[in-house]
């Protein structure tokens, strides 16, 4: 039995407390953002390839047709209608760091929010390709001290699955030891300073990936996790969905990427053991999106799904459906007709509570809440009982 149905909501109708439809939950909601991030490492270590796969929807094989990025490839990126990622592709090429360095240096290192760091695991000069990185920190701690770095040690499906775990953390500890090289040379390079300057705390975050499994959604969730404006309420509003509609999992996506950009799980759910099963799930959904692209002859970058939906027999059933026009919604739950026709009644009578992911904001007309019934009053009979009018 679910918290929802202990606390005696057996009415068809329940208010979900605190949500969009408080007005000063809208009120609070902070308007388009826009993030600067820098993509740098050496020629060949990966870098547009991910991007080509997590925002312009290629295949990875695909990208063995990129050429080597010239100076700066510049995107903007729109991510959930109030996100833009100024995303900054610098080509690796020496010739092409040593200007950024030098000429470029303030143009490039300032107004970061975001420093993508991409290693080749199989280069065969780290210590050159570390001098490098430690240059590359230098500059960012000299013109934007604030920005998070995330090293991506990349290429991990070259390595020997056994020894994959203990070759990241080898070179991940050996990045950490050089990060914090990196801000003591700042550090000495300005003796003229009578106040030492303030110590710099890098945000630092590595991971292991590889264009060929999830390990790319994992890593790029996680960046674009502290960028998304209106975290709070999305996952307020997520969790007051899960409760009423007494699911076991809600996953929130970006539509075009498929990176997972809230969740909330249940109690029960959180006994999952498949702790790598919201990266799985973008990778599966965007593949699926893929293989309708090539039956319908659709492009790639359409719409190709409105819902998807299985059920396990007695164990579970699941749905992701187009929720709002940025996003997509997976539901899992327990088995159930009535639980599960339910639940997609209440995601749709949601949705426009969650509209403010798609740009500019504008509260709900009156003094509605989002309403939803529960799973065991079902909604067989009278279309939309227990929805209220927003
Ligand atoms: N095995 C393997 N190959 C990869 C992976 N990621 C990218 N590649 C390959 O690496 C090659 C170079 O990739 P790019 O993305 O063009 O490299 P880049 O970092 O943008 O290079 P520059 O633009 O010159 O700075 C391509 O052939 C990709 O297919 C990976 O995870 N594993
Ligand atoms: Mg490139």
């Amino acid at each position: 039995m679910s918290d929802f149905e202990t606390a005696g909501a057996s009415t068809a109708a329940v208010p979900v407390a605190g949500v969009a439809g408080d007005s000063v939950a809208h009120a609070q909601l902070k308007k388009v953002k826009k993030q600067k991030v820098l993509l740098m490492g050496k020629s060949g270590s990966g870098k547009s390839s991910m991007r080509s796969i997590i925002f312009s929807n290629y295949l990875a094989r695909d990208t063995r047709r990129l050429g080597a990025t010239i100076d700066i490839d510049l995107s903007h990126v729109k991510f959930l209608g109030n996100l833009t990622l100024n995303l900054w592709d610098c080509g690796g090429q020496e010739a092409f760091m040593e200007n950024y360095l030098s000429q470029q240096r303030a143009h490039v290192f300032s107004n970061v929010g975001v420093l993508i760091y991409v290693f080749d695991i199989e280069s065969r000069d780290v210590e050159r390709d570390l001098a490098t990185y430690v240059n590359i920190i230098s500059a960012l701690v000299q013109y934007s001290r604030e920005a998070k770095v995330f090293v991506l040690i990349h290429k991990m499906d070259l390595i020997q699955p056994t020894t994959r775990e203990e070759t990241f953390e080898r070179r991940a500890a050996v990045v950490r030891r050089k990060t914090a090289e990196a801000v003591g040379i700042m550090h000495k390079q300005k003796p003229e300073q009578l106040q030492p300057p303030p110590p710099v705390d890098i945000d630092l975050q590595l991971f292991a990936t590889s264009i060929w499994d999830q390990s790319l959604y994992k890593a790029w969730a996680s960046i674009i996790h502290d960028l998304v404006p209106n975290l709070s309420i999305i996952e307020t509003q997520l969790t007051s969905l899960g409760i009423a509609i007494d699911a076991d999992e809600i996953l929130l996506f970006e539509r075009t990427s498929f990176l997972v950009v809230s969740k909330w799980t249940s109690r029960e759910g959180e006994r999952n053991p498949y702790g790598d099963r919201f990266e799985r799930m973008s990778n599966i959904l965007k593949s699926w999106k893929h293989t309708c692209s090539k039956y319908t002859g659709t492009p790639r970058n359409a719409e190709q799904f409105s819902d998807f939906e299985y059920k396990m027999g007695a164990t579970f059933s699941m749905f992701a459906t187009k929720f709002t026009t940025n996003t997509y919604i997976l539901v899992c739950m327990p088995p159930g007709e009535a639980r599960f026709n339910s639940a997609k009644l209440n995601v749709a009578a949601a949705r426009p509570w969650f509209k403010f992911l798609d740009g500019p904001v504008v509260p709900p007309a009156g003094q509605g809440q989002m309403f939803v019934g529960t799973p065991t009053t079902g909604y067989g009979g009278e279309a939309g009982v227990g929805l209220s009018e927003g």
